[in-house]
């Protein structure tokens, strides 16, 4: 006989109760994102930053004596706050233009799809590119970057990548000690958190047919990284951890702690014996001086660091010469921009339909933790490839993202700003059947240059990613064969079982070549490639000034004193990755370098 149990009961009850609840709060989430959904597209991103303008910029107000502040709160700067703050003898200030994130920001999709047109985005663009970027309005590609307490980890993809073992042991073997695999992997642990992702029925498509080439299914983040795997997000029951949340908003009632948002950050005051003793910011208006008695840290992201360094006087001399800038300390900050190259529009069709949800459905799935907008773009799969031109065995250089039906939103095309014929020649055609490549080719070898417009800090920096500028063509070759290898990932058994045909159609600015040839590529793959969001290099750790090198192995800025940088422009070799989790590593790691040297000094 079936005798139902206290606990059975209170189950029913409770679930009844939850039920109910969901209804409310799926009204809630249709109705924020519908409203969020509408704004943006109105929105203009900004094209300086003269909104943060104080009343008098020349007369300033004292902001009081901290032992450390830490400029910018983004991926880097908030493991960093949260890191030195845990030092109760240490007065913290933290610096960042933006706010903090909201419920908005959490649903994980939202940061590509809608907060890139928002201000959370501070909305740089590329200058022209003459080598890729063509098929984008005027030749530039767009540039976000994260505005606000968490940085570009508020509006990127959310996938979570640590990179091959290789990338660390050839940041060490450039005279970086401490930097090694071994050395750096505790730090990748100490921030993770592993919440399983499934993939769909055609993302197992993707694995099968890597498989019949010899990729096994792996984990891309463990001991072998070449291979196919789910993607891996920073995201929480399919909320976005984006690093405020996962590392600022935690330990804000810390008394030592000082978070000051909507604060713009000019200058560095430097002093006549080159060290640093300050900074000069705005918030609300006013302008203000912030001493710091042990150290600034620079963590503004690869972009905006360099820029600050040059518009306080530390960066290539001749550079700031033409700007009139005093000269502080002569250093090739902004030189030597790296990024990976990301192609775009590698679109498939096939016979397998996949089931288009309602909003309400999706958001009703996102509270449980999963489905679309519990996702940072519609990625599924990622896998890490070999070409003929890889050097290095055991070290891929492609990767392949594997996105499903919606990949070939209007969201993508809004964010790239393509040129429509170039948009109609790369896009699928059924949203429920058609998927997309996005091809990463990784180790390239051109670099591009990150260079002030003027000696004013409300203008945009000059961004000059020069991808496919290497002059031996590497890159343009690796581009090519990435090509080539997608499509032949398509020819597959399992991919012919769904029917899976190139979407493509002849760019016309290559009609000189014929259609899919190695020649038509190295035509077509400049209109339909840009840089991948990854800038980073542009203040390069290394052992010696003199060839490139901006800090040291612990992040110190040469020749002056009290400055370190901490954030992905001190990468010295690009990984094989994505690089949002390589930045919290960054944090953590010098968060400890910080500790280890005040040791003596703390109780
Ligand atoms: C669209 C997009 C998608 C991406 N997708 C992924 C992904 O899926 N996975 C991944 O691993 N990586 C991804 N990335 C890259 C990754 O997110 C970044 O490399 C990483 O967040 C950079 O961290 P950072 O600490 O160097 O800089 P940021 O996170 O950019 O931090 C810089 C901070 O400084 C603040 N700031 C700047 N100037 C000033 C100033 N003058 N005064 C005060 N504050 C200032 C900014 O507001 C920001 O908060 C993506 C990037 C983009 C743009
Ligand atoms: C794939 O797995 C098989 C069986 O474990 C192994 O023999 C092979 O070396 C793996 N291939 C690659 C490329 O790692
Ligand atoms: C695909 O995106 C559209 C909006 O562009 C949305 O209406 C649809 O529900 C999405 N499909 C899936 C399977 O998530
Ligand atoms: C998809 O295409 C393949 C190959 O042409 C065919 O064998 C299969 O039956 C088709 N499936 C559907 C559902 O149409
Ligand atoms: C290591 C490296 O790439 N250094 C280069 C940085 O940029 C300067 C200026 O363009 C070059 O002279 C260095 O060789």
């Amino acid at each position: 006989m079936l005798k139902p149990s206290l606990a059975v009961l209170f189950v029913h009850f409770y679930l009844g109760s939850i039920l109910c609840w969901d209804k409310e709060t799926v009204d809630y989430y249709e109705e924020l994102i519908l409203k969020e959904t509408e704004k943006s597209k109105n929105y203009r991103l900004p094209t300086d930053a003269s909104r943060f303008k104080s009343d008098n910029d020349d007369d300033f107000i004292d902001f009081g004596s901290y032992d450390f502040i830490v400029v910018g709160s983004g991926s880097t700067g908030s493991v960093v706050a949260n890191r030195l703050s845990e030092v109760k003898e240490w007065k913290v200030l933290v610096l960042e233009a933006g706010e903090f994130g909201n419920d908005f920001t959490e649903i994980t999709k939202m940061g590509y799809e809608v907060n890139i047109f928002s201000d959370f985005n501070w909305g740089f663009v590329s200058t022209p590119q003459s080598t890729s970027c063509l098929g984008m309005k005027d030749d530039i590609c767009p540039y976000p970057r994260g505005q606000g307490v968490g940085g570009t980890s508020l509006i990127n993809a959310a996938i979570y990548s640590r990179g091959n073992s290789i990338d660390f042991d050839r940041w060490c073997g450039e005279g970086n000690p401490g930097w090694c695999f071994n050395d750096v992997l505790p730090y990748f642990k100490k921030s993770e958190d592993f919440h399983k992702n499934d993939p769909t029925v055609v993302c197992k498509v993707f694995f099968e047919a890597s498989e019949e080439l010899g990729y096994n299914q792996t984990d891309v983040n463990g001991y072998e990284q070449i291979g196919v795997s789910p993607y891996q997000l920073n995201t929480k029951l399919g909320r976005r951890q984006d690093s405020g949340t996962a590392f600022v908003k935690p330990v804000l009632k810390r008394t030592n702690l000082n978070v000051l948002t909507g604060s713009f950050v000019r200058k560095l005051l430097i002093n006549m014996d080159k060290v640093v003793e300050g900074v000069i910011f705005n918030r609300g208006g006013k302008a203000y001086i912030a001493t710091a008695t042990k150290e600034v840290i620079v963590c503004l992201g690869a972009i905006s660091s360099p820029q600050l360094l040059m518009l306080s006087g530390i960066g290539p001399a001749a550079h700031l010469k033409k700007h009139g800038i005093p000269l502080v300390q002569n250093l090739e900050v902004g030189s030597n921009a790296t990024d990976h190259l990301q192609i775009y529009g590698i679109t498939f069709s096939s016979n397998l339909s996949e089931p288009v949800l309602s909003l309400r459905e999706q958001i009703e799935q996102f509270l449980h933790g999963h489905g679309n907008l519990a996702q940072g773009l519609t990625q599924q799969g990622v896998g890490y490839y070999r070409t003929s031109i890889a050097e290095i065995p055991g070290y891929p250089n492609l990767e392949i993202g594997f996105y499903n039906s919606n990949s070939t939103s209007k969201a993508l095309n809004r964010a790239m700003n393509f040129e429509d014929d170039i948009r109609e020649a790369t896009a699928g055609d059924d949203e429920s059947s058609s998927f997309s490549m996005f091809l990463v080719l990784l180790h390239t070898k051109s670099t591009g240059t990150v260079r002030l417009k003027s000696s004013s800090e409300y203008d945009y920096p000059l961004i000059d990613s020069n991808c496919l500028s290497d002059p031996e063509g590497v890159d343009l070759e690796g581009a090519v064969e990435s090509i080539q290898f997608a499509l032949r990932l398509t020819e597959t058994k399992a991919f012919q079982r769904i029917n899976a045909k190139f979407k493509g159609k002849p760019i016309k600015q290559c009609s000189n070549y014929e259609f899919l040839t190695k020649e038509y590529w190295k035509c077509a793959v400049r209109y339909i490639s840009g840089h991948d969001n990854h800038p980073a290099s542009t203040c390069k750790m290394g052992p010696d000034p003199k060839r490139g090198s901006v800090v040291d192995a612990s992040l110190k800025v040469y020749g002056v004193k009290n400055l370190r940088v901490a954030d992905a422009s001190v990468i010295p070799v690009p990984t094989a990755s994505h690089i949002n989790a390589i930045c919290y590593m960054i944090g953590e790691r010098l968060g400890d370098i910080v500790k280890k040297e005040y040791e003596s000094t703390l109780g």
